[in-house]
């Protein structure tokens, strides 16, 4: 690829932030492309099917959306600094830390947005721009507003209700403590360098937990571990010699208890859509894709249960970790089977999910 490529999404977008900190850990050459209303609404909805960041234009005029399909396609044309680890336990345990990253952190990412009113003045700003860029700054600020609106529809979807918002902050506490005592011992996830899974685990951090105003000061400051792993995932150097995943395939221990609790939450939440996705099936036409959402799915979180819209959308990303776990040879296999054992995870794998593909937003099954 000789021309740049060009990247459409906001620094405020979960999913923007993702491939952002990818491309440029990759030192990939790209244009950081803000995506304004025109092209959300008319290039991106036509060519994709839905009205989405991030997208990545290739000189060669193709139009790839998804943050996972983008990574995968950039992979494959830049093979040098792999993001996939290259043995199985970690292979497995960071595409699984890509899933859980991507879809559970969604509720605590508009939460912490969405329930500080100080954090509107960046949106209204950086959104406003990037909409309208040659308009006067009242219509930048109406334009904002209008997708401020769409976005605090969603909220109730994704579980962001008021009496569940206590759930949701003691939960975050906890979790963030734990991924701080992490990254005070490693660089990364898995080691001393960047993995598909931290770059799932990015996206709600970036955009949402690290750079609006109440959570970075709040949430993230407090804990500066985790700032640093934040700040090392935005302005990535490739460095030489010390980059190394943990030898030996080991899993730190300090990620432990982050996976019992994956397993204990995250794969109830899989288990109750996959069931509600088998009941839907019957009814479903051949070759359609199945709704957005579903009915409300109820998982266990902390301390007590938290009930969200069910995505059918997330079984597919469940699916890609799945078939890392397939791809594996014999022995790899069972060496990641002793590692689910030891999380409380052997069940990940009787998952029993239709064949599942993908249509922008939504999935079809097979
Ligand atoms: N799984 C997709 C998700 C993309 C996504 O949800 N993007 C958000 C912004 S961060 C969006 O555009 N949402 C619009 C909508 O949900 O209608 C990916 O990995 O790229």
């Amino acid at each position: 690829m000789h021309q740049k490529l060009t990247l459409y999404g906001w620094h405020l977008s979960y999913f923007t932030g993702k491939v952002l900190c990818y491309l440029r850990y990759k030192q990939i050459p790209f244009v950081d492309q803000p995506v304004s209303l025109l092209t959300l609404m008319r290039r991106i909805k036509r060519k994709t099917g839905a009205a989405v960041m991030p997208v990545l234009c290739t000189p060669e005029g193709e139009w790839i959306q998804d943050s996972s399909i983008i990574m995968d396609r950039m992979e494959a044309v830049y093979p040098h600094h792999p993001v996939e680890p290259s043995t199985p336990v970690q292979r497995f345990a960071s595409s699984l830390m890509e899933a859980w990253g991507d879809e559970w952190w969604i509720p605590m990412a508009m939460h912490t947005r969405w329930t500080y009113p100080e954090n509107y003045a960046l949106f209204e700003k950086e959104a406003g721009h990037a909409l309208l860029p040659q308009f006067p700054a009242f219509v930048q600020r109406r334009a904002a507003a209008y997708v401020a609106s769409t976005l605090r529809g969603y909220l109730p979807s994704v579980g962001v209700r008021p009496e569940q918002h206590e759930l949701m902050d003691s939960w975050m506490a906890q979790m963030l403590d734990l991924l701080d005592a992490h990254f005070e011992q490693q660089p990364y996830l898995f080691g001393g360098r960047p993995g598909v899974g931290d770059f799932g685990l990015v996206g709600s951090m970036y955009g949402h937990l690290g750079r609006d105003p109440w959570p970075a000061r709040m949430l993230i400051a407090p804990r500066p571990h985790l700032r640093a792993w934040i700040d090392r995932m935005a302005h990535p150097v490739q460095t030489k010699g010390h980059d190394e995943w943990l030898a030996d395939d080991r899993i730190a221990p300090t990620l432990e208890t982050i996976f019992c609790i994956i397993f204990k939450e995250f794969l109830p939440m899989l288990e109750g859509i996959n069931r509600q996705v088998l009941a839907a099936l019957p009814g479903l036409t051949p070759g359609k894709a199945l709704p957005r959402g579903l009915d409300d799915v109820e998982m266990p979180m902390g301390e007590g249960r938290f009930r969200r819209v069910a995505m059918p959308y997330t079984l597919w990303m469940a699916q890609r970790t799945l078939d890392v776990y397939h791809a594996t040879n014999a022995q790899g296999q069972a060496q990641v089977r002793d590692w689910l054992g030891s999380v409380g995870g052997s069940d990940f794998l009787e998952l029993n999910i239709p064949r599942l593909r993908r249509s922008g937003l939504r999935v079809i099954p097979e």
